[in-house]
């Protein structure tokens, strides 16, 4: 299938991130690309680049004055002298001020971001921006009619909500991906996330929204990373009521409860009626992977892309997390795999009947 991918996101590289009260280099590497990006190629799938989507295409998923923040807070940062990389250490917690933005850059990083373990660097806007780029341009081959189209994003985008950072994480590709095939004629989106961590950016921008369904499969946040979302009780508000599903697991979760939880979600987004599909890949859920803990072998990883595939969508794979870089890429395209069998076709559904003609053949 066609692997959406820009060498930019190299240029986020260099940030520490605060991690068991030391400053260690970030998880979340470039290797970790490039072991995909080889893997991939080995296995036959062809790279293209992503297209140049501008920066009005991230307005239906976040705020203006967070991406402004984004893209202009390098910068601001050069500007007070600085160089390094840039952590907050201070956050508006219960009883403080959220509704208004501190003048200063330091103030302002702790407003907009909710850990201390996302440095951004110099080169992270621009790696961001095209990481984005490629989950849009993924989901826009599929509303053109490609079957299934993966984007291999660096940096992960799950945690990332409307108006915040973290986690990694600083525009929401999996999000941005899913608001552009509803553009593009797709009516509902099952949006998938089976990484390790709850994609509690994803589900903040649609929590209030009937037309994504958000469904999560994670390590429990009472232990794990983000802590304060992904909870089983959290199903959405408003018109959105109904419309997330948390189905978060304990520590050493083992393929038998995963699966379960796996026919659970998918069975929601058969009864949902989505006519296409996002997945947030990721594959921290690996038994060697170094931040998380759950226990599926890598021969998991094409059970469940077969899992997937079987869904019989129009489907956009979104890289998230996956940290044990060796087993990375292969983990990675085991899920492909079964996307690229000769005999799977999804179902035609209004994101692939609404396709400009002359792009449908692939
Ligand atoms: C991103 B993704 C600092 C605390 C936790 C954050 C983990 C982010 C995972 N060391 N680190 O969901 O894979
Ligand atoms: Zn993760």
């Amino acid at each position: 299938m066609k692997v959406v991918h820009s060498p930019l996101h190299r240029r986020h590289d260099g940030g520490m991130e605060l991690h068991r009260s030391k400053l260690v280099p970030c998880f979340e590497s470039r290797a970790r690309a490039e072991d995909i990006r080889e893997a991939l190629a080995d296995a036959g799938h062809a790279l293209v680049a992503p297209r140049a989507f501008a920066i009005d295409s991230l307005l239906g998923v976040h705020d203006a004055d967070f991406v402004e923040f984004l893209r202009t807070a390098w910068a601001r940062w050069q500007e007070d002298g600085r160089d390094g990389f840039m952590l907050p250490s201070g956050f508006p917690a219960r009883g403080m001020r959220r509704d208004r933005v501190p003048a200063g850059i330091h103030g302002a990083m702790g407003h907009y971001a909710f850990d201390a373990g996302t440095p951004i660097v110099a080169g992270t806007w621009d790696a961001a921006m095209a990481a984005a780029q490629c989950a849009m341009t993924a989901a826009a081959l599929v509303a053109e009619g490609e079957g299934a189209a993966y984007a291999l994003c660096r940096p992960p985008g799950h945690h990332a909500g409307r108006g915040t950072y973290g986690g990694y994480c600083f525009l929401n590709n999996a999000a941005l991906a899913a608001q552009l095939l509803r553009e593009r004629g797709s009516r509902k989106v099952g949006l998938l996330d089976v990484d390790y961590h709850h994609g509690n950016g994803t589900q903040d921008i649609f929590w209030t929204r009937d037309d994504v369904l958000f469904v999560s499969i994670h390590g429990t946040p009472d232990t794990e990373y983000p802590y304060f979302l992904g909870y089983a009780d959290e199903r959405g508000a408003g018109a959105g009521e109904g419309f997330t599903l948390n189905l978060p697991l304990p520590r050493d979760t083992g393929w038998d409860d995963y699966a379960q939880a796996l026919d659970t979600a998918l069975q929601a987004i058969h009864a949902y009626g989505a006519d296409a599909l996002v997945v947030s890949l990721g594959v921290d859920t690996f038994e060697g992977d170094p931040i998380s803990a759950f226990r599926l072998g890598a021969e998991r990883f094409p059970q469940l892309g077969a899992r997937l595939a079987a869904l019989n969508l129009p489907t956009v794979l979104v890289q998230e997390g996956g940290y044990a870089v060796k087993e990375l890429g292969s983990n990675v395209a085991g899920v492909l795999q079964a996307f690229s069998a000769p005999t799977w076709r999804p179902a035609a559904g209004p994101a692939r009947t609404s396709a400009p003609a002359a792009s449908t053949a692939s």
